[in-house]
């Protein structure tokens, strides 16, 4: 028993998805956690509990899931909140009024409307930089800086920010990194291992990947940060219940298959449209000629299922006319599930962006934002043919 337990701790990727942290469970060695659909547990006595003693503390099924992120980011402690956001939220949480925090300028919208419409009202600082460059990171620091919040790839600009070259630039410093791992999924890339300190996913995309579940994950390798996220988890009560526990476990084991036909069709597709006469621009980290190419081919293992793209002229009127015609693509808000989905980012996820700074980082209303699922990619390219026209 011990053998096989040293096993699950070293393995690989492939293997973790499936197994990292997982045992079949006590009762009837169900291979699959059941879903403890159940808000408290029987006490013998006061205090007499099995290790669960109410569900927004602890949950069998959340534990699991808990786990296997902990497992699939290299880390050593998870969590698992009620939505990507929610999990951001116990995140600046760990901070107090008067703390600053450095983010890229391009993020989710929501990420951003968390930060300037609730946070920032609780006293906390943010400064939005491009983080191409680290000087500009530099240059934003200060005596309160305490947290420097990554998003790389940025959605959906598909910029790619240097995670290593980051935790060089605040080492000895008392400043955390946080680094939003959404957009390319624990497969591509494990910031911790980089040096992070928190890794967060809205799991809602790639982890759960079936567009059934809203859900968000903290991981960390550090006793005593994990043990504050565990007492906020707990205190501000923003846990996810067993059902989609459940379901994001499943999803994650399948993980790394998805994710390498994301990345095959994503690949065809950037080319196909970097090629056709009526496109004038496809950001995808794959291409050579990507800014931060170099970067991403030297921290992902992959580039990733997401693109964006924006027509001849960069004509609004046109790219609504391609979402509107485009027929598997689905026109919809998120990503990361087996099927494809199309997005006007200017009107839905980056709205609550205020349109000037929404376009310092080149996010126009004429941009496409496309989440390319796991269908047989002919079909995919098929559609996109006949909706550009
Ligand atoms: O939706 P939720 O699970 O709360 O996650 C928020 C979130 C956080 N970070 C990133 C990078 C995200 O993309 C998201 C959610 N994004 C979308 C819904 C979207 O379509 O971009």
């Amino acid at each position: 028993m011990a053998k096989k337990k040293h096993m699950k701790d070293k393995l690989h990727f492939n293997s973790a998805t499936i197994h990292g942290g997982q045992t079949p469970e006590k009762a009837y060695g169900a291979v699959m956690p059941p879903i403890y659909q159940t808000s408290t547990y029987a006490q013998t006595t006061p205090g007499g509990h099995q290790g669960f003693e109410y569900s927004r503390t602890h949950n069998p099924t959340r534990k699991a899931l808990e786990k296997s992120f902990a497992s699939i980011e290299a880390g050593k402690y998870g969590f698992a909140f009620g939505s990507g956001l929610a999990a951001m939220d116990a995140i600046l949480k760990l901070l107090k009024p008067g703390d600053e925090i450095i983010s890229t300028d391009d993020l989710y919208g929501g990420s951003y409307r968390l930060f300037t419409k609730i946070f920032k009202d609780f006293g906390l600082g943010f400064h939005f930089v491009p983080m191409n460059n680290t000087e500009h990171i530099s240059a934003a620091i200060n005596d309160k800086t305490k947290l420097i919040w990554v998003e790389t790839p940025t959605n959906p600009m598909m910029n790619i920010i240097d995670i290593k070259a980051i935790v060089e630039l605040i080492r000895g410093k008392d400043i955390l990194i946080a680094v939003d791992n959404t957009f390319a999924s624990s497969y591509i890339q494990q910031p911790l291992t980089m040096g992070a300190d928190i890794v967060m996913h809205s799991a809602t995309k790639y982890l759960a990947g079936h567009s059934d579940v809203v859900l968000g994950a903290l991981v960390v390798k550090e006793l005593k940060l994990a043990e504050r996220i565990g007492f906020i988890q707990n205190a501000s009560g923003a846990i996810c219940g067993p059902m989609d526990s459940y379901l994001t476990l499943r999803g994650i084991k399948t993980l790394h298959v998805r994710m390498q036909r994301h990345c095959e069709n994503a690949a065809i597709i950037a080319n196909f449209l970097n090629e056709n006469s009526r496109i004038q621009k496809v950001y995808w980290p794959g291409f050579e000629f990507h800014p931060n190419h170099n970067v991403a081919k030297s921290q992902m293992k992959d580039f990733g299922g997401m693109l964006s793209f924006i027509t001849k002229g960069a004509d609004y009127e046109s790219a609504i006319k391609i979402v509107e015609r485009l027929k598997l693509f689905t026109l919809a808000e998120s990503l990361g599930g087996v099927e494809s989905l199309a997005g006007h980012p200017a009107s839905m996820t980056h709205a609550s962006i205020p349109k000037e700074q929404r376009e310092k980082s080149g996010l126009v209303d004429a941009l496409i934002r496309l989440s390319v699922g796991i269908e047989d990619v002919r079909d995919l390219i098929a559609d996109l043919k006949q909706a550009i026209g």
